[in-house]
């Protein structure tokens, strides 16, 4: 796919007008030619759009299925050329370094899943200085730099707290003296951690539960990291004391469970367990009784990624944010769902 030198007096137009009127050249522009979109007036210019993605890692299940539907979608689409894809470790810097690589590279449209939500505003400002258009894949980042991006393909995670929120409530609703609570906490600083944490205890608070958070740590979104929090959680506390575990996701939740087992308990009995993703493993330890409720996070949006990327490249309209389609699932239905589970 060649790479057109866009004159600087195009910064900031789609990027196919701007590969289509750099291609005819400013003398064309003179007389007032107008072109709109490219050869196949289908999205792109005749070669297809490069598209650059900095994903966040692959640090589970979700991020893998994630990963992989996104760039079949842009493998089997012909409206895409390339897809420059660049695995950041759940490391900002390698992401920041990714995206300052596709300006450079001139790439059509930058998808970014930002690990974290602030830290980005420098970056993205380098971006719109380029003309190229910002697409937030999954999770979000700051209002502050809102306008610096384009829209957002992803999950309500405020939602996801909430939907957990009201199962727990009403799971614990008659606890006479009280429900002690422990929580996973995904990466620091991540949207999914700041919005599953606010849209759980929303709701626990907006309902009148009566709790006590007892601890709350971040296991990075990672089953090594949950099951190593979980053993700090059970030599601190007294586990037979506790009644619930809130884990952000699937990963970190299985990592608990077997923390648990090691120490004697029954995940799903002694203590209840919620978990945020939907991953095969997940529902299989929810179909052998290891946990109770499970929030579902969609990672399959590739297509729908594709079409909004072609959307942003051509320069229509777009919503500001995009909600992927998502469910919850408690121990009535897990057998049920999952063979239906696409990772
Ligand atoms: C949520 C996504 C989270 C998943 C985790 O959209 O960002 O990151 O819940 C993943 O499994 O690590």
């Amino acid at each position: 796919m060649k790479t057109l030198t866009i004159p600087t007096f195009l910064k900031g137009e789609p990027p196919v007008l701007k590969k289509v009127l750099a291609g005819i050249g400013a003398g064309a522009l003179l007389f007032g030619l107008t072109a709109c979109g490219g050869g196949d007036g289908e999205g792109g210019a005749d070669e297809g759009l490069v598209v650059g993605f900095a994903q966040v890692g692959a640090e589970s299940a979700w991020r893998t299925a994630n990963s992989t539907s996104v760039q079949d979608a842009a493998a089997a689409d012909d409206r895409i050329a390339e897809l420059k894809f660049v695995d950041a470790q759940q490391e900002q810097e390698r992401q920041i370094s990714a995206i300052r690589d596709f300006i450079t590279q001139q790439v059509d449209v930058i998808v970014l899943a930002p690990v974290v939500e602030t830290g980005w505003t420098d970056v993205l400002q380098e971006a719109e200085d380029a003309g190229i258009p910002v697409i937030l894949a999954d999770r979000g980042i700051e209002a502050a730099d809102e306008d610096l991006y384009t829209t957002r393909l992803g999950s309500d995670f405020v939602a996801e707290g909430r939907s957990a929120g009201e199962w727990a409530v009403q799971t614990f609703a008659d606890d006479a003296d009280g429900t002690k609570i422990l929580e996973l906490q995904g990466t620091t600083g991540s949207a999914p951690a700041n919005d599953r944490n606010a849209g759980f205890f929303e709701v626990l608070d907006a309902e009148g539960l009566n709790y006590e958070l007892v601890d709350s740590q971040s296991g990075n979104f990672t089953a090594e990291e949950g099951k190593a929090v979980m053993e700090t959680f059970i030599t601190t506390h007294a586990l037979d004391g506790i009644d619930l575990l809130y884990a952000h996701n699937d990963e970190m939740g299985l990592g608990a469970i077997q923390a648990i087992e090691e120490a004697g308990f029954k995940p799903g009995e002694d203590i209840q367990i919620i978990i945020v993703d939907g991953s095969k493993a997940g529902f299989q330890a929810g179909v052998d009784g290891k946990l109770n409720y499970i929030v579902e996070c969609n990672p399959v949006f590739g297509e729908q990624l594709m079409d909004v990327v072609v959307q942003v490249a051509n320069g229509d309209d777009v919503e500001k944010f995009t909600p992927v389609e998502e469910g919850v699932f408690d121990a009535t239905q897990f057998e049920a769902e999952l063979p239906n589970r696409q990772f």
